[in-house]
């Protein structure tokens, strides 16, 4: 199974690397779906490889860097670049499709050295390794904290509270209605898995919410068998149910825990353990635009995952996280989407949604900073108005991107702004490096220390 996998990618190093002069620096790029991480990582792997002629080229340490290589041959699941490439550098250009599967990649980049050490070792090695996914999967890290029976217990109360309660309907009471002491009815509970995964698409689609559990059912990923995805909550059971061979409790409380304890732990053993530095990409525009109750599923979703750096007895840092993620750079994606002067009002709303779970985080000893970003930027400026193509279409609109607060609102009620289905600007190339906000800022930032 292949989140079952040890992850060999990082052991062949050995086999690439010199033995001398030499590091690797392990980048943990985290963010829910449609975040931005494969446009991110797309165009990471072109601003280092056109890092003689954009941003980056007066930008320490790139300004030393002598040499780039994306590795594709002999790594396990290699990222699709090309295909990202293809996708943006198309007439019209198109953004790259959302990611179904796990992928990596191995950038290695040669710096010159200065001064004394240039005599000992003229150049130095940087290996970047970083894992594209589905955003979905992610979204499952608080399952590592509960049992079924309390898992149970929290859809309960999610469903009892809008917009859930709504888009769930019928199949509410359906769960409700199943005594978890009853035999199961293997049909029954099949039907009621395909309409508890039609429930979360319509969460994530039209009602922008962001804790959709369990993620795989939305996107299954290479390797897992379905009948191991075949379970759903029972709404009537708690923690204290007891179980009977063949109940419908027995059977699904057996699944879950396979789920959490196998493809979940999988995951984030993988995703999570020895990482150096963390960027953490968040598209806080859409819920901002689509209203409170998204704003709000974000806000849980995130902190869940931010409570992976907390120190403490129960806390996952301890189980997850080695003590050495030095840096995270949290970034509100996207960001071309608005004015240039509104770019650091959409970061500082996004600082703001995380306030108790940054500072957190920073008083674990993690350096934490904050870059309004746009991997790719589709739009420019004319005087206050934006000027952009929309997908599917070839020509250009003018528009005025409406408002955003300087802060984000306690209660979390915003009157967002109005937003557009972009395209990739025209004429991306390979070989040119793309438009962006901010990716030199932060790349720099992300390097600084380890390019030594
Ligand atoms: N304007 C603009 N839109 C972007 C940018 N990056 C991503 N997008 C939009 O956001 C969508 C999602 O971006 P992805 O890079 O696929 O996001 P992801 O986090 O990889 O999503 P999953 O693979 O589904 O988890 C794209 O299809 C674009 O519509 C950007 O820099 N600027
Ligand atoms: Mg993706």
């Amino acid at each position: 199974m292949a989140a079952l996998k040890k992850p060999h990618w990082i052991t062949d190093w050995k086999q690439h690397a010199p033995a001398l002069g030499n590091a690797r620096l392990r980048v943990g790029v985290t963010g829910l779906s449609r975040a931005g991480k494969t446009t991110f990582i797309t165009s990471l792997i072109n601003q280092l490889e056109n890092h003689q002629r954009g941003l980056l080229a007066r930008r320490p340490p790139f300004d030393r860097l002598e040499a780039v290589r994306w590795q594709r041959d002999g790594v396990e699941q290699a990222f699709a670049y090309l295909d990202a490439l293809h996708a943006l550098s198309d007439n019209p250009a198109r953004w790259p499709s959302s990611t179904t599967d796990l992928s990596r990649v191995v950038i290695d980049l040669r710096f010159r050295q200065t001064g004394l050490l240039r005599r000992v070792q003229p150049s130095r090695s940087l290996r970047i390794e970083i894992l594209d996914y589905p955003g979905e999967w992610l979204l499952d890290l608080p399952l590592l904290e509960l049992d079924y029976g309390q898992w149970c217990e929290q859809m309960r109360d999610w469903l009892e509270l809008e917009p859930r309660r709504g888009l769930a309907g019928p199949l509410r009471d359906r769960l409700l209605a199943i005594d978890p002491q009853a035999p199961l009815d293997a049909s029954l509970l099949q039907q009621l898995r395909r309409d508890w995964t039609d429930f979360l698409q319509r969460s994530r689609s039209e009602a922008g919410l962001s804790r959709n559990q369990p993620g795989r059912f939305l996107l299954p990923g290479s390797g897992i068998a379905a009948e191991m995805l075949l379970f759903v909550p029972l709404l009537a059971g708690n923690r204290h149910t007891a179980t009977g061979a063949g109940s419908w409790w027995a059977e699904c409380e057996a699944r879950f825990r396979y789920y959490r304890d196998f493809v979940v732990k999988g995951f984030y053993d993988e995703h999570f353990s020895r990482l150096d530095r963390q960027i953490l990409l968040v598209d806080m525009l859409s819920p901002m635009d689509a209203g409170q109750a998204a704003l709000s599923d974000l806000k849980g979703a995130l902190e869940a995952v931010l409570q992976s750096f907390r120190y403490g007895r129960n806390s996952l840092w301890r189980r997850f996280w080695q003590p050495r993620i030095s840096r995270l750079a949290v970034c509100a994606t996207k960001v071309d989407q608005v004015s240039a002067e509104q770019q650091r009002a959409v970061q500082q709303c996004l600082e703001d949604l995380l306030t108790d779970s940054l500072s957190d985080v920073r008083h674990g000893g993690v350096e934490v900073r904050g870059f309004p970003l746009a991997a790719v930027r589709a739009t420019r400026q004319e005087g206050d108005a934006l000027v952009a193509g929309l997908q599917g279409q070839t020509g250009w609109v003018r528009y005025q991107p409406g408002s955003i607060p300087t802060h984000l609102p306690l209660d979390l009620q915003v009157d967002g702004p109005e937003l557009l289905e972009l395209r990739p600007p025209p004429g991306l190339h390979r070989n040119e490096p793309f438009p962006h906000y901010r990716m030199d800022e932060l790349l720099g930032w992300m390097l600084e220390g380890a390019a030594l």
